[in-house]
């Protein structure tokens, strides 16, 4: 890893393929890495070419022979070692995350944090992978089910979280015995290298099949050939719904097997029993954390009628300390956007709240001058919205918060599940009974639904996903990992006769 890092230094044109063990590129075009901290050339990757994509899969397939025939408890063991030089290394990972993505050093931290987090997770997961036994109701028979694995896993990331989502799929998937293929967003190649780096290391030295962990770089193209694929078991793919239905469509048309992780839409409800010195701070995290570049991050916020001037002054001030600026600055709280595209979605974005009747209470610009010579750097807005509008049903991946208000709990509930989307939700209230009420099955229709605390920021161990137009699939803890395994069914038969089921007599 350190090695990487500084060969990133010297030789700034790197191969985006790799198995387990090999690295190898075979193409003249080079996607160009720019950080968006300060615009600086990062490196230029060769992009996987197609014939190179079919020799990844069949070194992948090749290596899934072997590994699934691993005890899970030792494969395990690989995820242990890797999980130990996701720590070594957090600091170096961090500071990548945040250089290449650009959202603050904590949060890259935090993000390799969550690497750390599911290889523990894992661990521990690959001695748990139980399945039932049931009672069968022929004499001398035994009935239990078994979970087996896939195969060939493809993973499809998003570059707002440049490594915390592959881990959550990838360590996951291998202790679960399959073997992976993982194809970065195009704009964070980097630290995906970086990681696979940091595998190959662990393979090496545990003399493991090549391939076990594989990488492809490039844009769509690349990603549909994982769609296409019928040798790819599984596509777990991180993005944007328009993506998400084109991967759905394209896996489910081979009747292959994919787990979609897509937008959110996220509200908070402020309540009149709301804590507001607990709330306050989760809303302002929620909304420009990642500079609204998280699929959990809050994008509305439904407040009490009673409150509604309290909150919206507090905002104002707490959005007037917010440091703005390079994310490696420990002080700063928010970084740029990922690129140009991102800050032009933003700027039609506000031109559309104004037009359809949105009032600004903070504005959002454009940041120019010293230090923003990106050209990716945008003040968090604030808007009032009037309750419908149409701009407020898109999820724009940007700091801009909407605020709205209600007068009963029904009505609130009603506008934070009124939108397309079901990922992240939540209430801040001491009252019980709302509380309750909000997490009933007539509250939230999200995935994710918190009592006093923000829409970002889940922890691992609970099963991550959302429904609706978020996508349905559920990743990281809880039982998720049965979406990398297959069940099998398995009745035995001890006896000396032939009893079939149902009472069905088949006599010769
Ligand atoms: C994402 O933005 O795709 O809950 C994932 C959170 C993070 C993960 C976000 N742990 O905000």
């Amino acid at each position: 890893m350190q090695q990487f890092l500084q060969k990133l230094k010297t030789q700034p044109v790197v191969s985006g393929t790799s198995t387990g063990q090999a690295f190898w590129h075979s193409t003249e075009e080079l996607i160009d890495t720019h950080s968006p901290v300060d615009g600086e050339l990062m490196a230029r990757v060769h992009p996987t070419t197609r014939d190179d994509y079919d020799k990844v899969v069949q070194t992948a397939e090749k290596a899934f022979a072997e590994w699934r025939t691993i005890p899970a408890p030792r494969r395990g063991e690989m995820v242990r070692q890797i999980g130990e030089q996701f720590r070594r290394y957090k600091k170096e990972l961090g500071t990548l995350v945040s250089y290449e993505m650009g959202k603050s050093l904590q949060e890259g931290l935090g993000e390799v944090q969550e690497i750390i987090d599911i290889c523990d997770f894992a661990v521990g997961l690959s001695r748990q992978l139980y399945g039932l036994t049931m009672q069968s109701e022929r004499p001398d028979h035994r009935m239990y089910e078994q979970w087996h694995p896939l195969g060939v896993v493809g993973i499809i990331s998003a570059f707002n979280f440049p490594v915390a989502v592959w881990s959550w799929n990838a360590m996951i998937a291998w202790v679960c015995g399959n073997v992976c293929i993982w194809k970065p967003s195009e704009k964070t190649p980097l630290t995906a290298l970086a990681c696979q780096q940091i595998i190959l290391d662990v393979l090496v030295q545990n003399d493991l099949p090549e391939g076990v962990s594989c990488l492809i770089t490039g844009g769509s193209e690349a990603g549909s050939w994982l769609c296409t694929d019928p040798r790819i078991a599984l596509v777990s793919a991180t993005g944007s719904t328009r993506m998400g239905k084109v991967v759905a469509r394209t896996v489910a048309g081979r009747l292959g097997r994919y787990l979609l992780e897509l937008g959110g839409n996220n509200a908070i409800i402020v309540s009149s029993h709301a804590d507001l010195n607990v709330a306050i701070p989760a809303i302002v995290f929620g909304a420009v954390g990642t500079a609204g570049q998280r699929c959990t991050s809050t994008r509305r916020l439904i407040i009490h009628e009673s409150i509604y001037e309290d909150v919206k002054q507090r905002l104002v001030r707490a959005y007037g300390q917010l440091r703005i600026g390079n994310p490696l600055d420990e002080k700063v709280h928010v970084g740029p956007l990922i690129d140009r595209d991102a800050v032009a979605a933003y700027q039609s974005a506000l031109f559309k709240i104004k037009e359809q009747g949105g009032r600004m209470l903070i504005d959002g610009e454009v940041l120019e001058g010293p230090g923003f010579g990106s050209g990716c750097y945008v003040r968090p807005a604030i808007a009032e919205m009037p309750a419908q509008t149409e701009i407020v049903q898109h999820e724009t991946f940007a700091p801009i918060l909407y605020l709205m208000k209600y007068a009963t709990l029904e009505e609130a509930i009603d506008l934070q599940n009124g939108v397309p989307q079901g990922l992240s939700s939540s209430i801040f209230t001491l009252n019980l009974r709302e509380a309750e009420q909000f997490l009933s099955a007539a509250g939230s229709d999200c995935g994710i639904a918190n009592v006093n605390i923000g829409t970002s920021g889940a922890e691992i161990g609970g099963a991550f996903g959302g429904e609706k137009e978020s996508g349905g699939g559920r990743e990281s803890g809880s039982d998720a990992w049965r979406a990398y395994m297959r069940r099998q069914t398995n009745t035995i038969n001890y006896g000396t006769a032939l009893p079939l089921a149902q009472g069905i007599k088949f006599e010769l």
